[in-house]
Order: structure tokens, then sequence, then C-alpha cells
């Protein structure tokens, strides 16, 4: 055979990738690794649907409203139950809890509980849908600490440090997988003629320079004020442009990969975000877990979001991500300006 026929040698499938990680740990039972690999499986079948959302008559308002209180769209609907039933059965979870669920999501009796906790917003920037900008799976892993065998309430309520692993689905012009499990920050892109996702940004860096920044403008006559001049002041570094598409793994999503900082802080207008208007569990908390394994810094203005005890499943927060100086200068413009 010709030695330079292709190059298979370098393709690197999540499935390859997940099981050389898993290497690194002798004593690892192969559980957790599955549990990812599900969650790339997941991801495939969400992609059919998101694909399709404007051939279907997918499209559209069920008419539900969900715990937010927002209008729940049937792709929403579909990658939550999808996120659910390919993850109850395999005996790897022992419970969950997702954006779409008030409560808890307890595993059936009839299937074995596992050891881990999964955390999920099965479609963030639902609202894109019906104009056809990129939407975003995010998922949060912990293990279970309780000692109960269908998990608990607790154990979702962890800290973010805690988090085994952590990442996100984009579907975009392309679906890509990027996950963290504590080394280091991966991409996949999914090569849909064979179903498989290639690595195709390892270990991925926050650069330093200070490419973008991402906010909702039309909100910063209800900020605090110091957060307001700061949004002036940042039109004046050089090189920097505005980005914000409404669906936080997008804007994340560039900002890890080009530099940049996303802000969603709270608003002194609206009584639903006077604490913020992103989830700790399945928002700030997976994407803070990836921001500082690829160098970068997530704060709530106060202090680490990683290090935050969260009191309950659907709990808001401030939200400062993405470069790290950056977001270290804004949490000490808010800790400057706090009320004593
Ligand atoms: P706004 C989408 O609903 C979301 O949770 C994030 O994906 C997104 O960054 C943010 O809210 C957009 O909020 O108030 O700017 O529309």
């Amino acid at each position: 055979m010709n030695q330079n026929s292709g190059s298979s040698h370098k393709v690197m499938t999540i499935e390859r990738h997940l099981i050389e990680q898993q290497r690194h740990y002798p004593e690892a039972t192969g559980e957790f690794t599955n549990l990812l690999y599900d969650l790339a499986l997941a991801a495939k079948v969400i992609t059919r649907e998101v694909r399709r959302a404007g051939l279907g008559n997918i499209i559209g308002a069920t008419g539900s409203i969900n715990v937010q209180g927002e209008e729940v769209k049937k792709l929403d609907e579909l990658a939550n139950g999808v996120m659910f039933h390919l993850n109850a059965f395999t005996g790897r979870v022992a419970v969950m809890a997702s954006e779409e669920e008030e409560d808890l999501l307890q595993i059936p009796d009839e299937f074995h509980k596992g050891n881990y906790v999964l955390i999920f917003d099965p479609l963030d920037g639902s609202s894109n849908i019906d104009v056809n900008v990129s939407v975003g799976t995010i998922f949060s892993i912990h293990r279970k600490i309780s000692k109960i065998q269908k998990g608990s309430i607790h154990d979702c309520l962890q800290p973010g440090y805690k988090q085994v692993a952590a990442g996100y689905v984009l579907y975009g012009s392309s679906t890509m997988f990027v996950y963290t499990a504590g080394n280091g920050v991966h991409g996949f892109t999914l090569e849909p003629s064979i179903g498989e996702f290639l690595l195709s940004h390892p270990d991925i860096k926050i650069p330093s320079r200070l490419k973008y920044y991402s906010t909702n403008e039309a909100n910063t006559p209800y900020w605090d004020p110091q957060l307001s001049q700061y949004l002036v002041d940042i039109k004046q570094y050089q090189g920097i442009s505005s980005r914000y598409i409404g669906s936080l793994v997008a804007d994340f999503h560039r900002n890890l990969l080009e530099g940049g900082v996303y802000l969603y802080p709270r608003d002194n207008k609206d009584p639903t975000k006077t604490e913020g208007k992103l989830r700790l569990l399945y928002e700030a908390a997976p994407l803070a877990l990836i921001a500082r394994e690829a160098g970068g810094y997530a704060s709530d203005g106060e202090g680490d979001i990683l290090e935050l005890i969260p009191q309950a499943i659907h709990q808001r927060t401030p939200l400062f991500i993405g470069n790290y100086d950056e977001v270290k200068k804004i949490e000490s413009l808010c800790k400057a300006t706090a009320p004593k």
C-alpha cells in the first residue's frame, strides 16, 4: 500500500479522541467516556432536526410556555426529549435537570442509575430558530455525591468548579461539538457525509487580543452606571468590534476562537433580570469551565462563576465571560462601585 495514501492517521474522530483521553485514567471504567459519546450522538440527532427546521411542520411555536415564561418552540421540546431519552436508559446518569423542565428529571425505575449528573439547556437561543440563526445545546456533568441511588437536587446544586466535564454543541454553518473534561478544550466538526465528529480545533485557547465585545446594547440604560460607562470606553479600544447575535453559544464560541468578551449584567428595569438573565447551572457554569480551561475567565461581577454555590436549578446570574484580563477588569469595576 502506498504509505502516503490519504491521511487516515490524522483522522481523529471524537470516539478515538475520547478513548485516547481515557488512557490517562487507568482506573476509568469507561462510563464517563461513554456518557460524552452519548452526548455526541444526541448532538447528531438534534442536528438532523435543526437542519430541517425550515422544511418540516416542526417550525413555529407549540403555544406552550416553559418554566422561563417563554414561548416554547417545537425544536426546544424535541431537543429536550432527545437529551433525556438518549441518556435515561444508558445506566450512566443518576439524575438530570433541564432548562425546559421545572423539576428534576428522574431516571425511570426500570433503568439502572449511574454515577453522573447531567444538566443541560437543550436548545439555547431558541428564539432565533424561526429566523435561521445559530442555536446551541449546553451541557454540564457532575459526579453524583448523594448516597441515594436515584440522585437528588443536591447532586445538581454543586458549584461549577466541581464539574467533571462541560461543553456545547453549536448548530451553525456546520455543527460543532466543543467540550472540556479538565484536559484542555477540544472542538469537533460534524462531517455529515460520514456522520462523524472530527477533531478540528484541538486544545482551544482564547487569544489574548480583544477583537470583539458581545452584549445587548439596548439594555445599557438599565445597567449599573459604571458598566454603561465601560461600554462607552470599550469602543475606544484599538481594533475592537461589536458582535452580538442573541444566541449565547454562538456569541461565546466566536469570542473563544477569536478573542473577546460577552456581557449580560443584571438589569435594573426588567424584574426578571435583577439577578441577570442567564442561568447559572446550564449556561454560565459550563461555559465558565470551558473559558477557564481555554485560559479565559467568567465572573458574575463579584467573583468567579465557578465558585458560586447554586441555590436553585433555574437560578439566574450576571455573566461576564471571555478574555481573562478583560473580564477581571470588568469584575474590578463592579467591585469598586458595589454598595458596601
Ligand atoms: P437578549 C437566549 O434567550 C439567551 O438565553 C442567550 O442565548 C442569549 O445570549 C441571550 O438570552 C439573549 O438575550 O435579552 O439579548 O435577547
